[in-house]
C-alpha cells in the first residue's frame, strides 16, 4: 500500500519577486478604492443606523494582501514551487520543473453523467462563459502545512446549474487528465490513475467551492493544476484535484484516489478537523509555508460559519 512519505517539512523562504510585488501594489490600490466606496455607502445610509457589517462570507472573497483572518498571502515563489502533484513527482520541490511544458491547450472539460444538459467545453469558451473572480483562500494540506492563495476562479455551482442535475444526482466526480507521456508519475502502477476526487452535490454547489484557472492575477502554471482545478477551501488539499478533464454527476458516492489507496487515512469527506488526527500524525496545528510558523488548525479550515450547515447531524469523527 502506498502511503504518503513522512515529511521533511523544509521551510522555503518567500522571496520578493516582481510579479508578487506588482500584484501586491495593484491589490493595495484596489483595497483603498474599496474602502472609499464603502465609506460612501455608509455615508448615504446616514443617521445612527449601523453600517451593515459585511458577513464573514463576504470578506472571504478578498481583502488584498491578507485573507479575511488577516493572514498574509503566501509568496508567489512558494505557491508555484512547493507543490503536491503525484503525476509529476512525490517531491514537492521537483514538481514545478517536471511540469514545465505540460500542454494545457487544446483542452476540453466534459460535463456529464446524471444531467439534462451534458456538454464538452473547450477551456477558452468555458473561461469566457464563466467570468473569473478573485478568492483568497487558505489551503490546508493533510500533511499539516498550509498556504494562503489568491485564486482566480468561478463557482463550481454555476457550471453545475448549467448542466441541470437530474433529481437522482447526489454526488460529483472529478477526473484528472491521464497522459503518462506527459506525466511521468502515471507510468507507475502503484496508483489507480487517473487521479479522481468527489464531493456530495450540495458541497459542490456551495459558493465557496470554485474551479480555478489562475492565481496572483495570472493564469495558473502547470504545477498548480492548469488549466482548471478544483479548490474546496474547507477540506484537506487533496480534494482540490488538478488539471480536470471530466466532471460527472453520479448517484453513488464516487471512489477517490486517496480513499481507494488508504481508506483508514483519507476519507471521502476530508473536512479539515483539528480534532481528528491522521493515524500517523496530529492535525491540531499546521506550519504556514513562507513564515514557517505553526498555528492552530481551525475547524473546517476557518470556514465553519459558512459550511458547517452542510454537515448538520453528521458524526464528523466517523465521516472523516
Ligand atoms: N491531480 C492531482 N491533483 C492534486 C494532487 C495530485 O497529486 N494530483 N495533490 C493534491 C494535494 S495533496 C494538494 S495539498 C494540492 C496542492 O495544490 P498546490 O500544489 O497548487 O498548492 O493539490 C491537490 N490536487
Ligand atoms: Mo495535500
Amino acid at each position: 500500500m502506498i502511503s504518503r512519505p513522512v515529511f521533511h517539512d523544509k521551510t522555503i523562504s518567500a522571496s520578493e519577486i516582481t510579479p508578487e510585488a506588482v500584484y501586491r501594489g495593484r491589490r493595495a490600490f484596489l483595497k483603498t478604492a474599496a474602502v472609499v466606496a464603502a465609506a460612501a455607502v455608509v455615508g448615504a445610509c446616514g443617521g445612527q443606523q449601523t453600517a451593515s457589517t459585511p458577513t464573514r462570507a463576504a470578506t472571504v472573497q478578498s481583502d488584498g494582501s491578507t485573507d479575511e483572518l488577516g493572514d498574509a498571502l503566501t509568496g508567489y515563489e512558494d505557491v508555484t514551487n512547493y507543490n503536491n502533484y503525484y503525476e509529476f513527482s512525490f517531491s514537492k520541490q521537483e514538481v514545478a520543473g517536471l511540469a514545465q511544458g505540460f500542454k494545457t491547450t487544446p483542452w476540453t472539460v466534459e460535463v456529464g453523467g446524471l444531467v439534462q444538459n451534458p456538454k464538452t467545453y473547450g477551456i477558452e469558451d468555458l473561461l469566457k462563459q464563466f467570468p473569473q473572480e478573485e478568492r483568497i483562500y487558505r489551503l490546508r494540506c493533510v500533511e499539516a502545512w498550509s498556504m494562503v492563495i489568491p485564486w482566480q476562479g468561478f463557482e463550481l455551482g454555476a457550471l453545475i446549474k448549467e448542466a441541470q442535475p437530474m433529481s437522482s444526482a447526489r454526488y460529483v466526480r472529478f477526473t484528472t487528465l491521464y497522459d503518462p507521456e506527459q506525466m511521468p508519475g502515471q507510468r507507475s502502477s502503484s496508483f489507480p490513475w487517473p487521479y479522481t476526487e468527489g464531493l456530495r452535490l450540495d458541497e459542490a454547489q456551495h459558493r465557496l467551492a470554485i474551479l480555478a484557472s489562475g492565481l496572483y492575477g495570472k493564469p495558473s502554471l502547470p504545477q498548480n493544476g492548469a488549466p482548471l482545478r478544483l479548490v474546496v477551501p474547507w477540506k484537506y488539499g487533496f480534494k482540490s484535484i488538478k488539471s480536470i478533464v471530466k466532471i460527472e454527476l453520479t448517484e453513488e458516492q464516487p471512489a477517490t484516489l486517496w480513499s481507494a489507496l488508504a481508506p483508514n487515512e483519507y476519507g471521502f469527506y476530508a473536512n479539515v478537523n483539528p480534532q481528528v488526527d491522521h493515524p500517523r500524525w496530529s492535525q491540531s496545528s499546521e506550519r504556514r509555508i513562507g513564515d514557517g510558523k505553526r498555528r492552530p488548525t481551525l475547524m473546517f479550515n476557518g470556514y465553519a460559519e459558512e459550511v458547517s450547515g452542510l454537515y448538520a447531524g453528521m458524526d464528523l469523527k466517523t465521516n472523516y
